[in-house]
């Protein structure tokens, strides 16, 4: 059993939970926010069998599209200094980890 941590551009997620449900998977959303852009984004949980991951990604990447967009940053993190004005960046796409699960249980 693994756990397939994604993370996706919340404008996405309807497209990537939809296509999940389709095919028999499970999934829990949570909505996070970006460490870079302090902005909202959609961690899903998705818990299923290993020889089934591949599948999952798949789906993922099929429903998030990757574009770039130009975003200006919350005044209060360039106050910081570390960049200065409207700065480019890739959006869409997906952040995925894949972590082992010892139990997974439904009680
Ligand atoms: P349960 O299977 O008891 O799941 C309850 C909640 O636990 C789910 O809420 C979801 O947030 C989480 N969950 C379950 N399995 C998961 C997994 N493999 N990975 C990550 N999170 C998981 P909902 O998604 O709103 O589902 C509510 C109930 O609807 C489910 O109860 C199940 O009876 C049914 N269901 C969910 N997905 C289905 C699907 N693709 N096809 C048919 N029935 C589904
Ligand atoms: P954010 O942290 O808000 O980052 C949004 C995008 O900004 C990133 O897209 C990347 O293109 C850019 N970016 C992030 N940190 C940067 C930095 N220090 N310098 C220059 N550019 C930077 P993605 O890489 O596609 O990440 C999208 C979201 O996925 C991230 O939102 C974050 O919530 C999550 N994420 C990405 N890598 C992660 C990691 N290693 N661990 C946990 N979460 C991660």
């Amino acid at each position: 059993m693994k756990l397939v941590v994604a993370i996706i551009n919340t404008d996405d997620c309807t497209n990537v939970l939809n296509g999940l449900s389709r095919q028999g998977f499970g999934a829990t959303r949570l909505s996070t926010t970006g460490g870079f852009l302090r902005a909202g984004n959609t961690t899903l949980l998705i818990g299923t069998e290993d020889e089934k991951v591949d599948d999952v990604i798949e789906i993922i990447s099929e429903f998030s599209r990757k574009r770039t967009q130009m975003i200006t940053p919350s005044p209060s993190f360039m106050a910081e200094g570390f960049i200065q004005g409207a700065v480019e960046v890739t959006v869409g796409g997906a952040t995925v980890f894949v972590l082992d699960v010892d139990k997974f249980l439904k009680l």
